[in-house]
């Protein structure tokens, strides 16, 4: 008999076609009772499979008492109890690496966005501006400017590959200097983000990094200055962050993330100098997909009492 395997959300079809042969799959957003439901397949479930924004509470791995691995798509776990897993000796796995370009890519396209405000002139053809009022006004630009890395692991770094190709100057913040990289440490958050032009974001969520762009970061970064957040919407004080753009303290900001998604507060939907984005960073089809293997790459070594290819430590 296959062993059960609870899924917490809809996953692409790669990773219900890859886990059918393996796992009998219990999807729970089908049902209208979770707790009913759980409780019906507890006994025969060892695994659940879900993504980084839906993660696993310690409330559902309590609930799948037999449960011995979650495989989660994407590279962030901070929605996922990792305390309560080690606890009880489940592992767990993500998709880190499959998906360094993509959101590589769009931290890029997000910065070059904001900066020169791509999505602006868009609306100023659109709207018919460029007709009744002529060129749109002049914008920032990227010349001369210090990108500040906000966290420089696996993403930053191929992040700030793409911005040494700009000729931005790149100094970075991280809990610990990296001897072996080329660019200025900053073990200060504020004192790189007064020395920046562009603060970039790209650090874990969880309790660590939450709201670890506030009020005085904004104020360091200054009335020139643009955020640009890739990672997660807890990594920023979105009410510092919606006060600092109001008065003017920084210039402008590129959000792909939030801290209530998909609910993004109307101050920001209202401002000119703000780009948005619904959480994009990896959601091509190429990158998706190779997010998808992974997992059931993950679950399937799990299966075959082998080790897991990308567990979480
Ligand atoms: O602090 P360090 O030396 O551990 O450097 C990591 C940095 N980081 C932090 N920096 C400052 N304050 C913190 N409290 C803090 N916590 C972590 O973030 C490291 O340079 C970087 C994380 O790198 P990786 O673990 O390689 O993550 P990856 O794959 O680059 O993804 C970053 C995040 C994901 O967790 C998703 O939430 C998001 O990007 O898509």
């Amino acid at each position: 008999m296959k062993p059960g395997l609870v899924m917490v959300l809809p996953l692409m079809p790669r990773v219900m076609e890859g886990l059918a042969p393996l796992f009998e799959i219990h999807k729970l957003w089908e049902a209208s009772d979770q707790d009913a439901f759980l409780a019906k397949v507890a006994p025969t479930t060892r695994a659940i499979a879900t993504d980084g924004t839906r993660g696993a509470s310690a409330d559902l791995m309590r609930k799948l008492p037999k449960v011995e691995i979650v495989g989660s798509q994407g590279v962030g776990v901070d929605a996922i109890d990792l305390a309560y897993a080690r606890a009880h000796k489940i592992v767990v796995t993500n998709t880190p690496d499959v998906l360094n370009d993509e959101v590589a890519d769009t931290a890029m396209a997000l910065l070059l966005a904001t900066v020169r405000r791509i999505p602006q002139g868009d609306r100023w053809v659109r709207e018919g501006r460029w007709v009744s009022k002529g060129h749109m006004p002049l914008t920032d630009t990227l010349r001369n400017r210090t990108l500040g890395m906000v966290g420089f692991g696996r993403i930053g770094k191929v992040i700030a590959r793409r911005a040494a190709a700009f000729d931005l100057k790149i100094v970075y913040h991280t809990r610990n200097i990296q001897t072996d990289q080329p660019y200025v440490h900053y073990p200060r958050l504020v004192e790189m983000a007064r020395d920046a032009d562009i603060l970039m974001v790209i650090v874990p969520g969880g309790a660590t990094t939450r709201h670890m762009i506030n009020a005085p970061v904004l104020e360091a970064l200054g009335p020139t200055g643009y955020l640009i957040n890739v990672a997660r919407g807890s990594v920023v004080d979105e009410a510092a962050l919606i006060k600092a753009l109001q008065q003017g303290k920084i210039a402008g900001a590129g959000l792909d993330v939030f801290e209530n998604e998909p609910h993004v507060p109307e101050a920001l939907i209202k401002m000119d100098n703000v780009v948005l984005a619904p959480h994009v960073g990896s959601a091509t089809h190429h990158t998706r997909n190779a997010m998808a293997q992974l997992v059931v790459d993950n679950l399937k070594a799990w299966r075959e009492g082998r080790p897991v290819l990308t567990p979480v430590k």
